[in-house]
């Protein structure tokens, strides 16, 4: 039956305030709306997250210009606490996060990859009860060909003063974390984020300035078709990573997808499902990657999403660590795919 021009009229002005409603859903408002409440605590966590935003946006907009600038890319000649060589990329990425925070009275404490111990923001100490943990830029081999990038973040509420400045109350679980998610700097740039009630999507919209709702509580697949490791690594692995690798090369339906970047690597798996492989190797059991800023974020973040992250013997929320530096294996994605791997490695098959 034709519309009628009031019914049509109806219909446009619906689909007009649902599209305006959207629009207006920034990260701070989601927030907001996620806690059902405008106590002070949920304000400085909905102010906190804009802030994670605001940082975004700054390393979105350098890397949008970065082949356009002098002096943006490449390496800074120095080598960071995990013995890696520095992007300026990281070094700038890095300072972002500090600046925003400053005058913010929310964070008294930053600690990331890419700095030996916490940077304290004194104004802020002890009234910011929160601590940020980061990897600024995930990915930082892509920074110079121009493919896609990260930034991992995750909350913790302060424990205890800290005055000897050793952030002990840091080594402790994943299930910690109040807040968790990253920023995939990609075709659009987006944020991701947990705290602790589903996982929600934002794309940042230029015109705007603003992040903006794109997914609610996203789910992810139980099993997909991708797994993403670097196989160049194959034969620094125990011989129960190079069977499952075996397997799934000899087994119709798997597809490799592995970017140098975990974050879009684990976008990817979020939507389409699969699973994440960063084994140890026989000489570095531990892995490469970093458990406070990279593995225990993402583990958070997949778990709300339905997801599991192992270390292929333990979850990776139930590691505590011993050091802020400390690395673990990872093994995240879809809960069958997981599964799959686990079966490998605890069981040989
Ligand atoms: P960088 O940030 O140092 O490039 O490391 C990126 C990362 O932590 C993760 O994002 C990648 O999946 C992984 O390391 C890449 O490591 P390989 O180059 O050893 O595969």
């Amino acid at each position: 039956m034709a519309k009628t021009p009031e019914s049509l009229e109806l219909s446009i002005n619906d689909a007009t305030d649902r599209s305006l409603d959207r629009d207006c859903t920034t990260l701070s408002r989601h927030v907001l709306q996620q806690l059902q409440s405008f106590s002070p605590d949920a304000q400085d966590l909905s102010a906190l997250m804009n802030r994670i935003g605001l940082a975004g946006k700054l390393i979105a907009r350098r890397l949008s210009r970065a082949g356009l600038m002098e002096g943006v890319l490449g390496f800074t000649g120095e080598v960071n606490v995990q013995g890696e060589s520095v992007k300026k990329m990281d070094v700038y990425a890095n300072d972002v996060f500090i600046s925003v925070f400053k005058q913010s009275g929310l964070v008294c404490r930053l600690a990331s990859e890419e700095m030996e111990q916490p940077y304290y923001i004194p104004e802020n100490c002890p009234i910011g009860r929160y601590t940020l943990l980061y990897d600024p830029i995930d990915g930082s081999s892509n920074t110079d060909t121009n493919l896609s990038l990260g930034s991992i973040f995750s909350i913790r509420q302060q424990e205890g003063t800290d005055s000897d400045g050793q952030a002990i109350d840091l080594l402790s679980n994943g299930h910690k974390q109040i807040a968790a998610g990253y920023i995939l700097y990609g075709p659009s740039t987006m944020l991701v984020y947990t705290i602790a009630n589903g996982v929600h999507s934002f794309t940042l919209d230029p015109s705007l300035g603003e992040f903006i709702l794109t997914e609610e509580n996203i789910k992810i697949p139980n099993h997909g078709p991708v797994y993403s490791v670097n196989e160049g690594n194959f034969w620094q692995w125990e011989e129960s990573i190079r069977e499952y690798i075996r397997y799934v090369h000899r087994t119709e339906g798997y597809t490799a997808r592995y970017s140098g970047a975990m974050v879009s690597d684990i976008h990817r798996i979020l939507v389409q499902g699969g699973v994440f492989l960063y084994p140890g190797t026989i000489q570095k059991p531990e892995g490469k990657l970093r458990l406070l800023y990279e593995t225990a974020p993402l583990a958070f973040l997949i778990e709300q999403a339905g997801g599991r992250a192992t270390t292929g013997l333990v979850n990776i929320l139930d590691v505590v660590p011993k050091k802020l530096h400390q690395r673990t294996p990872l093994i995240i994605g879809s809960k069958e795919d997981v599964a799959k791997v686990e079966s490998f490695i605890q069981n040989g098959h």
